[in-house]
């Protein structure tokens, strides 16, 4: 028997950990130690990942439909660590569209090929991964015909991913990006500048620069990912020029926006693609006294309403599932959801809309307030 070295009357690691004076040592003090728990446990994970992959000479990555970056983010180094440690030949796609200027630049700045899923005959690939989604949500386009081998996801755990041969679903982490570069890691794969900005550019945005609460797997990411950024595209991302429609619709959208009692409202009618319901609740968070936004508009046919709050503590994935009932489908997390709906459900579109505001204010027991324009209107008397 090999006896421990340990000190006489040393105490156990973790109680050496001081209690007082939490300053920036203490954090990347406990980082390190964090970092060192997660590595074996990522290994093993990563041996099961390679193990479902083995063999397979072709892979197709979905993300969720109209993409985010942290989807984006995701599939790029999904498909780096497929590429480079079984020598695998990836494509990426997805259904819908990226809309939201810097998304676009985010797909251009990197050279990231997204493929339309419907231009591709699926059961041509060995291998089908989904990323930032999972099998059985109404956000994603994969449907029986194909279901994955691959899940890699950060949205609560659904009942149809305990049948997929290799499912790593997070619903603590705030992002997918996160979980990946994990795997990266692992794996040892040198990343590229542009695999890793798409991987930091996902996380950043998902857990909006780790202001929102996130756990220790995102900030490893984060910091690890520094590294290897290529700064200037980012900065080209983050500041992607927008056309001058696009001011006008903000321009629109706000003389269309409402508050009751802290829920406040935007109808942005015809969109010019669909996440931009997405980012008109992202620019209202900041508005004094809000506790939930809703932006609803209209993109080809369907109704769609984003949803964010800036505090903790409501559910409003539960609350879009509840105001969307069986008409069409929602999901998201605790501090931002969405849902669509066919835009002919109340009749016209425009009855569409005013159905899904009148369902969210009953939700929210707001019924019965008068709203308050948040600016005047243009027919208001001066
Ligand atoms: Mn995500």
């Amino acid at each position: 028997m090999v006896a421990r070295r340990v000190h006489p009357g040393a105490p156990p690691a973790f109680a050496m950990t001081p209690r007082v004076h939490p300053g920036p040592m203490l954090c990347y003090a406990s980082l390190a130690m964090a970092e060192q728990s997660v590595h074996k446990w990522r290994k093993q994970r990563l041996v099961s990942l390679l193990a479902t992959a083995q063999g397979a000479k072709t892979a197709l990555i979905v993300t969720h439909n109209d993409p985010d970056p942290d989807a984006i983010g995701a599939a790029v180094g999904l498909a780096a660590l497929l590429e480079r440690r079984l020598r695998i030949e990836v494509a990426i796609a997805c259904r819908g569209h990226v809309g939201r200027a810097e998304n676009r630049a985010m797909v251009d700045e990197l050279h990231i090929r997204l493929e339309p899923l419907c231009q591709l005959d699926v059961p041509r690939f060995d291998l089908v991964a989904l990323v930032d989604a999972q099998p059985g949500a109404g956000n994603q386009p994969l449907g029986s015909l194909a279901p994955p081998a691959v899940v890699i996801d950060h949205h609560p755990l659904r009942p149809e991913s305990s049948a997929v041969p290799f499912a790593d679903v997070r619903p603590d982490n705030s992002s997918t990006s996160a979980i990946v570069t994990g795997y990266l890691r692992a794996a040892r794969v040198r990343l590229s500048a542009r695999v890793a900005t798409a991987l930091f550019y996902g996380i950043k945005t998902d857990t909006l620069g780790l202001a929102r609460e996130s756990r220790e797997e995102d900030t490893l990411a984060y910091l690890y990912l520094q590294r290897y950024l290529d700064r200037e595209a980012l900065s080209r991302i983050e500041s992607a020029s927008v056309p001058p429609d696009y001011f006008r619709a903000l321009d629109r959208a706000l003389h269309e926006t409402y508050s009751l009692d802290g829920l406040v409202i935007a109808r942005l009618g015809t969109m010019s693609y669909p996440d931009m319901a997405a980012e008109m609740a992202d620019f209202l968070r900041r508005l004094d006294g809000v506790r939930v936004i809703v932006a609803v508009g209209q993109y080809e046919g369907e109704v769609i309403v984003s949803v964010r709050s800036p505090e903790s503590g409501i559910k409003l994935d539960e609350l879009v599932q509840a105001v969307v009932r069986g008409d069409g489908s929602a999901g998201g997390h605790d501090h931002m959801a969405a849902g669509r709906v066919p835009a002919g459900l109340a009749g016209s579109p425009e009855a569409t809309e005013e159905e899904m505001i009148r369902r969210f204010r009953e939700a929210l027991g707001l019924a019965d307030l008068r709203p308050t324009p948040l600016l005047p209107r243009e027919s208001d008397p001066e």
